[in-house]
C-alpha cells in the first residue's frame, strides 16, 4: 500500500498501463485487435449460454477483470535490462514469481513472471508479463557471443525519465498523479516496436543462424512487446473460429485437455508475422523479421504440489504416448491421448478439493449468515462445509506452465529452432542478476486460501478455524 495518500495505488498505474500497452500493441500489429474481437464475442457467447458459469464469475469477481485480462511477453539481453525491468515493474506493484527453464525445450533463455501477488490487487489488474533473459553463454560461437554481448552493451532500453521516476518512486514510496501518468507513457517506450533494427542484414544473418531468438533480442532497440494474450472463457471455440477471420492458429492447444473443471492453463496462439524492417546497412525497410504474434488464454484451478504433481505425470505420459511434438498432422491423435490420460484427473470440484488437488478460497453463505445468531456452528472446516455453512471456488491459476511456454516459443520460432543445450537450470544466476529472489507461487495461493479461511472463522467467531 502507498504510505502517502497522494500517491497513486500501484495496482491503478499497472491497470492503466496494461491498457495503454493493449492500445499500441492494437496499432502495431491490427490481428491482435481482430483476435481480442473474436475473444470478445465469445466471451460473450458463453455468458449468455451458460448461466451458471457467469454466476460463478460473478461470485468470484472474474467477470469484473475478464475483459481487461492479459499477459504480455518480452525478452532482455542483459543482466542489466533484466534488474532494471524489475524495479520497473515494481512501480506498477508487480513482484517476480516463479523460475522457469526453457532451454530443455531447445530455447536459450530462462524466465520469470511479473504480476500482482495479492488477491485484491490482481482483482484490480491481473495483468502479468513473463519475462525472459536471454543466456549468451549458450552460444557456442564465440564470434557471435562476443558481436551479441557489445551490441546489448551498447544500448539503453530505458527512457531518462522514466529512470529517474523509479528511483524517485523507490525513495519516495510511490508516485503523485501527473508523474504515474508521466510513467506509464516512458515505460511504454520500452516495449514498443521498432521498425529499424541496430545491425546490419549481414549481422543480422548470423545472430539468425545461431537461433532466431537470439536475433530478436540482439538486433533491436529494445525488448519489443512480443505477444499480448487475452483470457478466453472458451479456447476451443476460438482455436476453431481463428481461420473464420483469416488468423492462422497454432496447431495445438497447450495444457490440460477440455474439462468440465477447467485447471491451470490452456492456450494458443497466431503464427508470428512477417515485418518489414530497415538493417543499419540500409535505408529503407528492404529487411524482414518475424518475431511477433497474438496468443489467447484459458484460466482454470490453481493446483496443489500434489495436483501439480498429478498434472506433470499426465501431460508426461501423454507426451511419451505421442512420441513427437504435437504439430498440425499428429493433433487429433495428441487430444485424444491427453484426453484418455487425464480421465484420471478428478472433474468435479468436491473431488478436486476433498483430495487437496487444487487451492480454493473459502466464503461464509448466506444460509450462514442468516443462521449468525441463533446457531451453534460446527468448529471445523469439514462440517462446516457439510452443513451448508461454508463454501468454496477455485483459486484462479495466475501463472505460467514450462512446456506449454516452451511450445509457444517454439511456435514462433520454426521447425529448426531445436537445439540441445548442455546447461539447464541456474535459477541463483537468474536471481543474481534480478536482483531478488523469485517468489514461490504455491506459497501465494496457500496464503490466499489462508486468508479466505481466516475471515470465514471471524465471521464465524471461531479462533482456530
Ligand atoms: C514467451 C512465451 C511464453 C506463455 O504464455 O507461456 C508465454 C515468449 O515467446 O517470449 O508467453
Ligand atoms: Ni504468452
Amino acid at each position: 500500500q502507498p504510505k502517502n495518500e497522494s500517491f497513486v495505488n500501484p495496482s491503478e498505474i499497472r491497470a492503466q498501463f496494461s491498457k495503454h500497452m493493449s492500445d499500441m500493441y492494437r496499432e502495431e500489429v491490427p490481428l491482435y485487435g481482430d483476435l481480442l474481437s473474436l475473444v470478445e464475442d465469445i466471451n460473450q457467447e458463453v455468458l449468455e449460454k451458460s448461466p451458471n458459469i457467469k454466476a460463478h464469475l460473478e461470485r468470484t469477481g472474474e467477470l469484473k477483470r475478464l475483459s481487461m485480462e492479459r499477459h504480455g511477453a518480452i525478452r532482455v539481453g542483459t543482466p542489466s535490462e533484466l534488474s532494471t525491468i524489475r524495479r520497473l515493474f515494481a512501480v506498477m506493484g508487480m513482484e517476480p514469481v516463479g523460475y522457469y527453464d526453457l532451454t530443455p525445450a531447445g530455447v536459450p533463455v530462462h524466465s520469470t513472471a511479473f504480476r500482482a501477488v495479492h488477491e485484491e490487487d490482481l482483482q484490480i489488474s491481473p495483468f502479468r508479463v513473463f519475462t525472459s533473459l536471454l543466456r549468451l553463454e549458450l552460444i557456442d560461437n564465440a564470434e557471435t557471443q562476443k558481436f551479441a554481448a557489445n551490441t546489448l552493451a551498447k544500448r539503453q532500453i530505458f527512457t531518462p525519465r522514466v529512470l529517474e521516476l523509479i528511483e524517485q518512486c523507490e525513495l519516495n514510496g510511490g508516485l503523485s498523479q501527473v508523474d504515474s501518468e508521466t510513467f506509464i507513457n516512458e515505460a511504454l517506450e520500452t516495449f514498443r516496436w521498432h521498425k529499424t533494427a541496430t545491425v546490419t542484414s549481414d549481422e543480422y544473418i548470423k545472430l539468425h543462424d545461431q537461433h532466431r531468438l537470439i536475433a530478436d533480442v540482439v538486433a533491436f532497440k529494445g525488448p519489443h512487446i512480443n505477444h499480448l494474450t487475452p483470457r478466453t472463457l472458451d479456447i476451443d471455440q476460438v482455436q476453431t473460429q481463428m481461420p473464420t477471420r483469416s488468423i492462422t492458429p497454432k496447431a495445438v492447444v497447450e495444457g490440460p485437455p477440455r474439462r468440465n473443471c477447467p485447471i491451470l492453463l490452456r492456450q494458443t496462439s497466431f503464427k508470428a508475422l512477417q515485418e518489414k524492417v530497415a538493417f543499419s546497412d540500409q535505408d529503407s525497410e528492404a529487411g524482414s523479421h518475424t518475431a511477433r504474434f497474438g496468443e489467447i488464454e484459458q484460466r482454470g484451478a490453481a493446483l496443489t504440489p500434489k495436483g501439480r504433481m498429478l498434472y506433470d505425470e499426465l501431460l508426461n505420459a501423454s507426451r511419451s504416448e505421442l512420441k513427437e511434438f504435437p504439430n498440425e498432422e499428429n493433433a487429433q491423435r495428441y487430444t485424444e491421448i491427453l484426453e484418455k490420460h487425464f480421465s484420471q484427473f478428478p472433474d468435479n470440484l468436491k473431488e478436486m478439493h476433498d483430495q487437496n488437488l487444487a487451492y480454493f478460497r473459502y466464503f461464509v453463505t448466506d444460509k450462514c449468515y442468516e443462521a449468525l445468531n441463533n446457531t451453534t456452528f460446527p468448529t471445523n472446516l469439514k462440517d462446516l462445509i457439510d452443513a451448508g455453512y461454508i463454501e468454496y471456488e477455485p483459486l484462479v491459476y495466475e501463472d505460467f506452465l514450462p512446456v506449454s511456454a516452451a511450445g509457444i516459443f517454439q511456435s514462433n520460432l520454426g521447425d529448426n529452432a531445436q537445439t540441445d543445450y548442455k546447461i539447464s537450470s541456474n535459477q541463483t544466476e537468474f536471481q543474481n542478476f534480478l536482483g531478488a529472489e523469485v517468489l514461490n507461487e504455491l506459497a501465494l495461493y496457500a496464503n490466499t486460501q489462508k486468508r479466505s479461511i481466516i475471515k470465514c472463522g471471524q465471521t464465524l467467531n471461531i479462533t482456530e478455524l
